[in-house]
């Protein structure tokens, strides 16, 4: 009872401060909703040497978290105290980097091998340990040999973190989709500790380590509130274009921007996130691909790489007899759609899964 005049007589029992400190504390009184408390959320992760298949018979050495790529899905609130433990069963030394995390007073927790830590040696276990903020879309990968590692053996995945109190826009959403891309160097598929070097030709080009046709069409329906999370895990620019539609470019690197702006093509850097918002309004089965064309093939063929569909659920898929994927088998959670309904934690998906290396 009288919930609100005793918020108001706390605010103004400060009034007698400095006025700069009251007008702080008033703002603070009327702004701040009740927010749960932080929860400390502990996961454990592997290095593993994992054959993952790009494409048909496009085969790849990577370092994988959990032997897949992306690695899993890593999704907790704002504020938790999240701590990772992660062993390294491979030969080589690696580290994770938390891209985007503030780390606050846990600045060796950063994960770059000769900066904020040792690399973690083969054989080895080490513990991050960090609060998750800002919110936001953000990711991880090794910080050891970046140029072999990242950009080239898939030692990447998602880290998604939701805001405390989540701006109206995100409380429509009701689909959300995880995109990573990268591209590869054929030459190096099966030279592990090798490659990552000026003069390297990127032939394969892929959509959560996979390339078209093994990518999946996002499934959606008309009403959907789509979220898309597009990062940049490779080392090439990617201009992503979405065929029937505009999009909101809602988020940059995580962070809501303040004009968010109506396209139908986003172009985006190694490093970077941007979190689109589509409005589902036009049926249809609609084409999903980066514009930089050299992207959409593989190796010397084209009509690959980094390339998928929309397919609305209004559309009868199996009855269109020139559509490629009319009778391909849908694999879930591709693109963690289904992970990020779930409660706070890390998810593995089976989509992503490679083949332990001999
Ligand atoms: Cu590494």
């Amino acid at each position: 009872m009288h919930v609100i005049p005793m918020i108001l007589q706390r605010c103004a029992l400060r009034a007698p401060l400095v006025a700069s400190i009251f007008a702080a504390s008033a703002a603070l009184c009327v702004a701040s909703p009740p927010t749960a408390s932080a929860e400390t959320r502990h996961f454990s992760m592997t290095v593993e040497d994992t054959i993952l298949k790009l494409v048909d018979k496009q085969t790849f050495h990577t370092f994988s978290f959990n032997n897949q790529t992306p690695g899993p899905l890593i999704h907790v609130q704002e504020g938790d105290d999240v701590e990772i433990e992660v062993e390294n069963n491979t030969t080589l030394p690696h580290t994770i980097h938390w891209h985007g995390m503030f780390q606050r007073g846990t600045w060796k927790n950063d994960g770059v091998p000769d900066t904020t830590q040792p690399a973690i040696p083969p054989g080895e276990t080490f513990t991050y340990r960090f609060k998750a903020e800002p919110s936001g879309t953000m990711w991880y990968h090794c910080h050891v040999n970046v140029n072999e590692h990242v950009a080239m053996r898939g030692m990447w995945g998602p880290l998604i973190v939701d805001p405390k109190d989540p701006p109206p826009v995100e409380k429509e959403v009701t689909k959300d989709y995880i995109m990573m891309f990268s591209s590869w160097s054929s030459a190096w598929a099966k030279k592990p500790g090798y490659g990552g070097i000026p003069g390297d030709v990127q032939d394969f080009f892929t959509i959560n380590g996979k390339a078209y046709p093994d990518t999946q069409p996002l499934r959606i329906k008309e009403g959907d509130v789509v979220r898309i999370r597009l990062i940049g895990a490779g080392d090439e620019m990617h201009s992503v274009h979405i065929h029937g539609h505009d999009f909101e470019v809602y988020a940059k690197d995580g962070r809501p921007l303040a004009n968010p702006y109506l396209a139908d093509t986003i172009l985006f850097g190694p490093g970077e996130r941007y979190d689109l918002i589509l409005r589902a309004d036009n049926p249809g089965i609609w084409m999903v691909h980066d514009h930089i064309d050299r992207h959409t093939v593989n190796g010397t063929s084209p009509m690959g790489g980094m390339m998928t569909t929309i397919e609305y659920e209004e559309i009868p898929v199996k009855e269109q007899a020139f559509y490629k994927w009319k009778n391909k088998e849908f694999v879930p959670d591709f693109y963690y759609e289904e992970s990020m309904k779930k409660p706070f934690g890390m998810y593995e998906s089976p989509a992503l899964k490679g083949d332990p290396a001999p």
